[in-house]
């Protein structure tokens, strides 16, 4: 088998040199033209395992993007491209936000490239790279907690893409308040009719397009959008990885000898994952859920993001022990993990049902983190061998196992090289 393993592992390294840019790797050469922030991230994760030189790049590159108040956008668009709406223009956002450097979108992702950074600094041990992406890292944080946090706590987003769950059930309510009126634009992401049964409906683009109308039309004001924006959510992922980010960057001070600033951020990942435990959980579903900030109201639903709290180290006893229930009904598949469970579940569209590789890689380490190491097994074996089977496709059908989405999508080959490697990285162990 290790030869089958060896064979797949060259052509992931060959999928990610044939998307790789100038100091970047777009998430596929047919959906997505240009530089996505956690998609860099998950990148760099897998990609140190091969190339440790462009694993530091892609950070690097990522966080030149970064604008002068701390947010790393969604995408940074570095070249021109055809083939995805919305560029550039439709954002509208002054290249001097970054300082001159590239014009990007509007809003960010999860902070996935702070743990990401963490993990390239500990397969590498350069302590120049640790140094010189810290600062950045720090502001980055910084931003959440000062510019995206009501309380100094949970931190929020204004649109479904920053989620990086675009279509998430869990954005349903929200969406369904607001009437988007009559957007006009082209979609560019339904090139054949496979690619429109798996993408997002209009009824949700409609809505993604307006949103970022409206954030254009006040000039990207957060105080503004923050009161008037229909959508407002602090969501469950978005806050795991925040906790992660916060315990990274930590540690990342810690080695370089500044206790003050190693302390500062525990406190700030202590505090988040309190409010997590105490403030986010759901009884009912035995999981944790994203809140809607506008209704004041839980946003109730069984997605793979409402166990990724386990990655933060937020679940008490209790909690645990209804975890472990509750995943039974997402191992309860041929291949695992399903994105969501419930009502209305489309297994084989986008994120409203399909197993994605990502979500499995962060669930595969939050399992192992509380201890739950057969189930984090099995996700493991089934993320391996639906690459195996399908090829680096962008995500799969859990009852079928097919291939579903772009194909030659980097995260999938990235993460594929995290997933068989002879020596995995640490898990968080507090
Ligand atoms: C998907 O999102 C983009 C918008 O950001 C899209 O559908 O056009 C999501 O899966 C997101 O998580 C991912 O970062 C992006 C690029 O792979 O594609």
């Amino acid at each position: 088998m290790r030869g089958d393993t060896d064979e797949t592992r060259t052509r992931a390294v060959s999928v990610l040199e044939s998307n790789r840019r100038d100091g970047y790797t777009i998430p596929s050469a047919t959906l997505y033209p240009f530089q996505w922030n956690w998609d860099s991230a998950f990148v760099a994760v897998g990609l140190v395992r091969a190339d440790p030189a462009a694993a530091k790049r892609e950070i690097r590159t990522l966080l030149d993007a970064q604008w002068r108040n701390g947010m790393v956008p969604q995408i940074a668009f570095w070249s021109d491209a055809e083939g995805y709406f919305p560029g550039p223009e439709e954002w509208g956002i002054a290249a001097d936000r970054t300082g001159g450097t590239v014009r990007t979108s509007g809003i960010t992702q999860p902070p996935m490239v702070v743990p990401a950074a963490r993990h390239v600094y500990e397969r590498t041990g350069d302590e120049s790279f640790r140094d010189a992406v810290l600062p950045a890292l720090r502001d980055y944080c910084e931003w959440w907690r000062t510019e995206r946090s009501d309380d100094g706590e949970l931190v929020w987003v204004r649109h479904p893409w920053a989620t990086g769950m675009d279509d998430s059930p869990a954005w349903r309510g929200p969406l369904e308040r607001f009437d988007p009126g009559d957007v006009e634009y082209v979609r560019e992401d339904r090139k054949d009719e496979d690619f429109a049964a798996q993408r997002p409906t209009d009824w949700d683009y409609d809505r993604y397009v307006a949103l970022v109308r409206q954030g254009r039309a006040v000039d990207w004001d957060e105080k503004r959008l923050r009161e008037e924006s229909p959508f407002v959510v602090e969501d469950v992922l978005t806050n795991a990885l925040y906790v992660r980010a916060c315990e990274s960057l930590s540690e990342m001070f810690a080695d370089a000898g500044d206790e003050e600033q190693a302390e500062e951020w525990d406190a700030q990942a202590d505090a988040t994952r309190r409010a997590l435990r105490e403030r986010r959980w759901d009884d009912e579903l035995g999981l944790y859920v994203s809140h809607d900030l506008v209704s004041d109201e839980p946003l109730s639903v069984p997605s793979v993001a409402g166990l990724l709290p386990m990655l933060a180290g937020v679940p008490d006893d209790y909690q645990r022990e209804r975890l472990r229930e509750t995943l039974s009904a997402f191992l309860a598949y041929d291949r695992v993990v399903p994105s969501y469970v419930g009502p209305d579940v489309d297994y084989d569209r986008y994120w409203r049902g399909p197993v994605w590789q990502n979500t499995n890689w962060l669930l595969e380490r939050g399992l192992r983190r509380v201890g739950f190491d057969e189930a984090a097994a099995r996700v493991r074996e089934d993320s391996v061998s639906l690459i195996e089977s399908e090829g680096f496709r962008e995500y799969f059908n859990p009852e079928t196992g097919a291939g579903r989405g772009s194909d030659r999508f980097s995260w999938s080959a990235a993460l594929y090289l995290d997933w068989t490697a002879d020596d995995p990285l640490s898990v968080p162990d507090r």
